[in-house]
């Protein structure tokens, strides 16, 4: 267990105090420093990155002051791979976690083939992506998936190498809850994704995903893994246009608040809310710490309270992670 003396730290007191719980948020990253790499464990800004405020060329709008702009260049494949790994961060893996992020199609959006968008990983370098298939006892992965364009959105759901995966790479699972997981370019959406773990061996494994607060994906009998060395190594902001056929030209998206918690997070209502009263009137609305979204009736109504710590909270006290 990791302990980190910052205001940060004071707030996720504060609010634990107000509130009853326990620190729930593990990450939050805003994108507004241009350090913002240290936050992630980085020496030095992940490959492709750019930290933006303005971006006229390409018809950006801020969501919430400066965002992390990633590239993928004309005959290129590769976007970035950025990594918030639970055990260098807070000392140990979780079993279960969400996290949640803005995220912005760029005017130049328009690929010609399927790639990878942020999600969950747990490959420990051995299996579970790339064409690197997955014993039950090696690795896996859930990262998020994006498609061609289909009747002018593009679809966006998991890509997982799972130990019931067949031939070399992952799953596509779609997004496919009343079609909220088909996105327009030039537009802002809240993308909220869990995960759990299975029982090893058994098919009880949970990916869950939420669009705007709505639910928009839910499957409850992933195979992962079939025993608990395998844990949530990493979320995993990878980018990656393909397989193997490359951009026909320049590809930029937008990411912007990324939190990562033990509990759900949802969309941005609670981030505006500073004052620790506003905080503890939504805390008495809602018995947050018993919602389990098991159905999208559930989980429309549950992401919705939990604010991200303030701009300069970045590092948490994590308890039992
Ligand atoms: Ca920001």
């Amino acid at each position: 267990m990791k302990k980190y003396l910052s205001p940060g730290l004071c707030f996720a007191f504060l609010t634990a105090l107000v509130s009853g719980a326990e620190s729930e948020v593990v990450f939050h990253s805003d994108f507004e420093s241009d350090t913002w790499f240290k936050d992630w464990g980085l020496d030095a800004a992940a490959r492709n990155t750019q930290i933006v405020a303005k971006d006229p060329d390409n018809k950006f709008t801020a969501h919430r002051g400066k965002a992390l702009r990633i590239k993928i260049a004309e005959g290129n494949n590769y976007g970035t791979s950025l990594a918030y790994r639970f055990k260098k961060q807070t000392g140990s893996e979780p079993e279960e976690i969400y996290f949640r992020y803005y995220l912005r199609l760029g005017n130049d959006w328009d690929p010609k083939a399927g790639g990878k968008l942020p999600g969950f990983g747990g490959t420990y370098g051995r299996a579970g992506w790339g064409g690197r298939p997955v014993s039950g006892d090696d690795g896996w992965s859930a990262r998020g998936l994006f498609l061609t364009r289909k009747d002018g959105k593009i679809p966006v759901g998991f890509y997982c190498y799972h130990a019931d995966m067949k031939g070399k790479y992952g799953s596509h699972w779609r997004w496919d809850i009343e079609d909220r997981g088909l996105l327009e370019n030039k537009r802002w959406y809240c993308i909220e994704q869990y995960e759990k773990m299975n029982t090893p061996g058994k098919n009880d494994g949970i990916l869950r995903a939420w669009i705007d607060g709505k639910p928009a994906f839910e499957k409850s009998d992933v195979r992962m893994r079939d025993t608990d060395k395998l844990k949530i190594e990493l979320i995993w902001f990878n980018l990656y246009h393909g397989g193997s056929k490359a951009a026909e030209k320049n590809h930029h998206i937008y990411l912007d608040e990324v939190v990562i918690s033990r509990k759900p997070i949802g969309i941005g209502e609670g981030e505006e809310v500073n004052e620790i009263g506003r905080i503890k009137s939504l805390v008495g609305q809602s018995p947050r710490h018993d919602r389990t979204p098991s159905t999208p009736q559930l989980a429309s109504r549950a992401p919705m309270v939990r604010r991200a710590p303030r701009n300069r909270c970045r590092r948490l006290l994590i308890s039992a992670l």
